[in-house]
Order: structure tokens, then C-alpha cells, then sequence
């Protein structure tokens, strides 16, 4: 199904009275108004194919209905977050759940929607039915030299369906590790993932850039091979300049200071990409803007400044996407509410007066910088992601036109109360 657009203009045109009492209010003392809104208006962020549906735990999993059945309708449903945010332009694939078939008439079906294709994510952390040789020690790292060149072969093949498609990166995120101490030669492992990435690397399109996402534990308990943005950073390094690395939020240990390494990442032009969650404990994949938006926020504050420094473009000099699972929220409603957290809170890196904060710095007048850090965070900036919306197209509230129209119920309609997506 689509949302039309009459539709949802018709439900702003009920709030846009209230809507422009806020929004004049919001921006009253707001200098560059047209500044901040054409950079809203311009930042997208990409949905993963793997998000459309309910995900599960390692205990279980409660499917909701009318999730999508294909790769045709998670693209459909994609098309329905951006028509309602107009800020939702792009999906990311991840082989092997999503292969393209039929890669043209996804392509125009996507283009159709106004999306295009995002980074292509492989998959080396799980067994494929038929595989030949197992992943189960590992795969880019692995000690026997077969296992790597099967999952360099995949890898290599996850870039030529990116390539029909019209997407620009591979994403990496490698599960190898280790569960106890002694499993492994951290050296030889590190050697041979290095080595693999090599040979991958070859294989990237001259426009192409490979991302090297970093994580802890989990699903190993003891060391992980690409375990943090050190250990990444120094593989796109000797990589070259194709590689960079991705960070997700939620791959961090608690307590981590991720904005800093965000800016030094920036500093040395090696962040390729963001994949946003919030967490509480550990990777828990939870709505972004959920559990810590004041992080969110000083992530975006070292985002705008680091990318202005190197006169980079905010939306589309960085890959922005959500990484999420939504377990017991309709995730639709889950990516929209994390769209409109990464906007808040972009919204709010935006209004930071960097030129007082400068000064502050430079006079280590501390309590004036963090006044001037929080005079930012504290200002309501959702009618401004609203006109934003509107401008654009898109709904004032996304939620609630999503509710209104009874999109779900119109999904379940289509596609069953028993459907599952494919995915975590
Ligand atoms: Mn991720």
C-alpha cells in the first residue's frame, strides 16, 4: 500500500494552526532559520531491510502482523516512512536475507518511492543453508585459510549486487572473536582478517568505499577481532583511502565517551558511517533517543563541528543509518520515532553557538561552555523538525497520520497476521 499525498496533507491542514503558534515561537530569537531548515530538510537517514520487521531475541520472538514478505515489500514499506518524514530516502541491504532477484525492477520500484540504494551489508556470522565450510570459529580470521576465501567469495558477490543496485559501500561487521582465553593468536588473527579485507578491497568499484564496523563482545565473550575503533581505524588505515570506520552506537562498553572517538575519527577523515540505536546495557538495539538523547545530542554537536571543519556536506558526506530491533513496538512507529530523535537532536547540534563556545574554551571558562551546550540541548526543536517535514512534504506528525490512517491494519489486510520478515 502507499499513503497519498492528500492524505496526509489533509491531516497537517487539521494542526497547522497549532503548528504555526509553535513554530514562530521556536524561532523567534533564530537567526539563520533558512540555514537550519534546508539542512533538515536535506538529512536523510537509511533504513535497513532488516528493520521492517519484528526482531527477536535469543529467547524468542513475537511477530506482529502484515510485516513484509519480500524484499518488494520492505521496500514498500520503506516508501511508507518517507513519504510520512520525507526523511527516510534510502534502505540498506543485507545479503542473505535480502538478495535481489530481480535487481531492475527493484531498482525502479525503489526510484518510484524516491529511494535509492544505501551501503550493502554482508553476512559472514551465520551458517547459509548449503554453505560448504562453517563460520563457526570464524570467518575474515578464520585459521584455515578455505574458510577465509569462502567468506572473501561472499563478500566479493555482496558487492556485485550493490553494484546492480546502484549502492556505493559494503559494510562489514565481522562476529569473529573468541570465547575463551588461549582460543586464539590475536596477531595471526588480526593478520589474516587483514588480509582478507585486502583481498576485498580489490574487488571495490573505484567509487566504492568498504565500512569496518567495530563491536566488543557479543556473540564472543572473550575477544573480538574487530573489537574497537582502534582496532578498525588501524585496518582502514593500512587498508587505504576506500576504507573507514563505521560506528554503532551500541557497540561500545558502558560508560564510553563515543563523541570523542567521533571526532578524532572525523579529524583524521576515517568515519565512514553511523548506525544509530540507543542502549541501556549493551547492545540492546532500543529506539534511538530512548534511553540517552543528551549523548545523541553531543554526538551530533562533535558531528556538525567536525564535518564544518573539513567543509563537509552533513547529509550526505557520512552514511546515516538506523541499526535497530524492535521487539515489542510496531516497527514502523520504532524507525519513525528514531528518525525524528536523530533530527531532534541534529537540530539542536545545529543551534549551538559555536563561536561562544570557542571563546569559552579558549578562556577555559568552563560553566559558560556547558552553558552554552546545554542552552542548545534545551530548546524544543520539534516544531522546527515539523515545518521541516512540511516543507518537504511530509506529515507534521508522522505517528499520528501513520495511526490515522490505520496503516497496519491496512498492512495485516494485505499481507496476513501470520507474516514474518526476514532478518534477526
Ligand atoms: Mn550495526
Amino acid at each position: 500500500m502507499q499513503v497519498e499525498k492528500h492524505s496526509i496533507e489533509e491531516l497537517n491542514q487539521q494542526h497547522i494552526k497549532d503548528h504555526r503558534r509553535r513554530f514562530e515561537f521556536a524561532v523567534a530569537d533564530l537567526a539563520d532559520l533558512d540555514e537550519v531548515l534546508q539542512k533538515l530538510v536535506a538529512f536523510n537517514i537509511a533504513i535497513p531491510s532488516w528493520a521492517l520487521g519484528t526482531g527477536g531475541t535469543r529467547f524468542g520472538r513475537f511477530s506482529g502482523g502484515g510485516e513484509p514478505r519480500s524484499l518488494e515489500e520492505k521496500i514498500e514499506d520503506v516508501g511508507l516512512i518517507h513519504a510520512l518524514n520525507r526523511s527516510s530516502n534510502s534502505i540498506s541491504l543485507h545479503i542473505p536475507w535480502d538478495i535481489p532477484e530481480h535487481p531492475d525492477s527493484i531498482k525502479t520500484l525503489a526510484s518510484q518511492l524516491g529511494l535509492h540504494f544505501d551501503a550493502v551489508n554482508s553476512n559472514t556470522f551465520q551458517d547459509q543453508p548449503g554453505q560448504k565450510l562453517s563460520y563457526k570459529f570464524g570467518s575474515l580470521h578464520h585459521v584455515d585459510k578455505a574458510v577465509r576465501k569462502q567468506a572473501i567469495a561472499h563478500n566479493i558477490e555482496v558487492i556485485k549486487y550493490g553494484v546492480q543496485l546502484g549502492s556505493k559501500a559494503l559494510s562489514v561487521w565481522l562476529s569473529d572473536g573468541s570465547n575463551f582465553p588461549g582460543q586464539l593468536n590475536f596477531r595471526k588473527a588480526f593478520q589474516n582478517t587483514l588480509e582478507s579485507l585486502q583481498e576485498i578491497y580489490e574487488a571495490l568499484p573505484d567509487d566504492w568505499k568498504v565500512w569496518i564496523e567495530y563491536k566488543p563482545f557479543e556473540p564472543n565473550f572473550y575477544s573480538t577481532t574487530i573489537g574497537d575503533w582502534g582496532q578498525s581505524y588501524l585496518l582502514a588505515s593500512k587498508l587505504g583511502n576506500k576504507a573507514a570506520t563505521l560506528v554503532d552506537l551500541g557497540h561500545h562498553l558502558q560508560g564510553c565517551n563515543i563523541e570523542q572517538i567521533v571526532s578524532l575519527l572525523l579529524m583524521e577523515g576515517k568515519l565512514a558511517g553511523f548506525h544509530f540505536n540507543d542502549s541501556k546495557y549493551g547492545d540492546d538495539d532500543l529506539t534511538v533517543g530512548s534511553i540517552n538523547p543528551y549523548q545523541l545530542f553531543l554526538i551530533f554537536k562533535e558531528l556538525v563541528e567536525g564535518m564544518d571543519a573539513r567543509g563537509m556536506n552533513h547529509a550526505t558526506d557520512i552514511g546515516w543509518m538506523i541499526d535497530a530491533s524492535h521487539n515489542v513496538k510496531d516497527p514502523i512507529e520504532d524507525l519513525l520515532q528514531s528518525v525524528q530523535a536523530i533530527k531532534i537532536a541534529y537540530a539542536q547540534a545545529l543551534l549551538v553557538d559555536k563561536a561562544a563556545l570557542e571563546a569559552a574554551q579558549n578562556n577555559n571558562d568552563v560553566a559558560l561552555a556547558q552553558e552554552i551546550l546545554q542552552q542548545a540541548y534545551r530548546t524544543d526543536v520539534r516544531p522546527l523538525i515539523a515545518e521541516a517535514s512540511l516543507r518537504a512534504g511530509g506529515a507534521l506528525d508522522p505517528i499520528g497520520v501513520f495511526r490515522k490512517l490505520n496503516v497496519r491494519e491496512q498492512l495485516v489486510k494485505e499481507r496476513g497476521s501470520k507474516t514474518v520478515a526476514t532478518g534477526l
